[in-house]
This record gives C-alpha cells, structure tokens and sequence, in this order.
C-alpha cells in the first residue's frame, strides 16, 4: 500500500506537494540568474529586482508540533477569527492572506501540517519550503512540549541554519494553573537555549494569535532584508547561502 494509509490521505499528501512544489519551483527559477526565462521576460537586473521583490513580500509560514496542540485552531483564529474546535485532526491545508506589515503589504503563506510528516520525504519537503516556523505545543501536556525538540532538529537539520525564524508557541494558555502542567520558566528557558522567542497564545481567547503570526513575519522579513543587503554587497548569492534544489514536477 506504501506510504499512506488511505485514499483521502494520499490525495491530501499530492496536492499539498503540487502546492510546495509549484512554490518551491517558482523560488528556484526566481533566483536562477542562468534560467533564461528570468532573464529575457523583462530584462536582466529589473526582472531579477522585481523578482526579488515579490519574493520578499510573499513569507511562507509552516505550523510544526504534534497532533492536537491548536496548530489549526490557531491557523484559522489568525486566518477567519474563529475558534474552530473540531477541526479534522489529519486534515492539512495551506492558506494565503495579505496583510499590512508595519505599514507594507505583505502576504503570508500558511502551511498548515497534520501528521503527513511522519512520512520523512514528504517532512522535508514542508521544512524545505518554509522560510519561518511556529513550533507548537500544548501547555497542558508536558509530551508534546518534550516533542518540539524533535521538530525543531528536523528544521534545523533540512534548513542547515540555525537563525531560521521560529518561535516556540505554548498554546492553550486559557486553561487555569490546576490544567497547566509545562511551565513559563521551563518553556523560556529551552527557547532561550534555541535563541528564539516563546509566545503563549490562546486560539480560544484570541490572546496573542496575531501577535505571534506578525512577529513571524517580522522575523523572516528581517532575515531576507538583511540576505538581500549581503548580496547586493556582492558577497552572498541571492536567497541566502542555502543550495536550491531542482524540483521535477
Ligand atoms: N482550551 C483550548 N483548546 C484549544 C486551543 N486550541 C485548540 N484547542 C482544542 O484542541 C484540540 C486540537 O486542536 P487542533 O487545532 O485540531 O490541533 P492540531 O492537531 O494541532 O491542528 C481541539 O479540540 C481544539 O478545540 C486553545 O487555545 N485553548
Ligand atoms: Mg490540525
């Protein structure tokens, strides 16, 4: 039967990696400076500019964590302002909404994953296309906080850099002291070791969705900005130092 467990599955699977493919296709011919097609269309430096350009305003986010942590309750309180309760657990999904980022139009690309990572080939492929991660785990259950390390070596692993944009998202942060059972010095203290943020949100109350897509944002922008500031100084190659992989559709 191979990789995947039922039909339904197999087709999530395909037509989330027609998504990533066709995206991870379009960065590679994107920033191909011997990809003819980039180059004649509108012209050597003004298409690779405008090329670069969109490719800075368009930021691809990939929610990471286990199964049941509020990965797509918080997707669709940020997407919909709505607390979806029962959404289906296997059920992965990408979404794209504009928004202004301190005052500039921007879009954000959601990859939404729900298990299909167990399969390590389809994993990569998420990790290899996203540029920022909201690592999720649940503050009631200590498992899945014990669970984002092997996220985030994953990540790390795939992106070969350890400044890529990530957060460590406590979530369910509505539940009382009585229900919580990781704590804020324990979380900040392995998000300090990883040098990155740790935000608590709650999808059900709203508290700090928003805040933790836009601080996402914020921390890919920066990263490409300085990435493109390096190149145009002429000591880095565009889109950072990572090869770009050839994607056969
Ligand atoms: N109390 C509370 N429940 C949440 C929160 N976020 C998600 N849930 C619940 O946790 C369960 C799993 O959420 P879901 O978004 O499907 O998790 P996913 O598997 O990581 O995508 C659902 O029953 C949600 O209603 C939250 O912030 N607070
Ligand atoms: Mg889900």
């Amino acid at each position: 039967m191979g990789r995947f467990r039922t039909f339904t599955e197999r087709f999530r699977a395909v037509k989330l990696d027609v998504f990533l493919s066709a995206s991870e296709l379009t960065i590679f011919s994107l920033f191909r400076p011997d990809d003819p097609q980039s180059v004649t269309e509108m012209g050597g430096a003004a298409a690779q500019g405008k090329q670069q350009q969109q490719q800075a305003d368009l930021h691809k986010v990939i929610m990471v964590g286990s199964g049941g942590v509020g990965k797509s309750a918080l997707t669709l309180q940020f997407m919909y302002g709505e607390f979806v309760e029962d959404y289906e657990p296997t059920k992965a999904d990408s979404y794209r909404r504009k928004v202004m980022l301190d005052g500039e139009d921007v879009q954000i690309d959601i990859l939404d994953t729900a298990g299909q990572e167990d399969y390590a080939v389809i994993r990569d492929n998420y990790f290899r296309s996203g540029e920022g991660f909201l690592c999720v785990f649940s503050i009631d259950e200590p498992e899945n906080f014990e669970a984002t390390k092997e996220f985030r070596e994953q990540i790390l692993r795939v992106k070969g850099d350890d400044s890529v944009p990530f957060i460590l998202v406590g979530n369910k942060a509505d539940k009382d002291d009585a229900n919580r059972r990781v704590s804020v010095e324990e979380a900040e203290d392995r998000a300090r070791k990883w040098n990155v943020p740790y935000v608590e949100t709650s999808a059900k109350t709203c508290m700090n969705v928003d805040k933790v897509f836009y601080d996402l944002l914020r921390l890919i922008r920066d990263k490409k900005r300085a990435e493109i500031q390096v190149n145009s100084n002429g000591t880095k190659k565009p889109g950072g130092s990572k090869k770009k992989k050839c994607v056969i559709l």
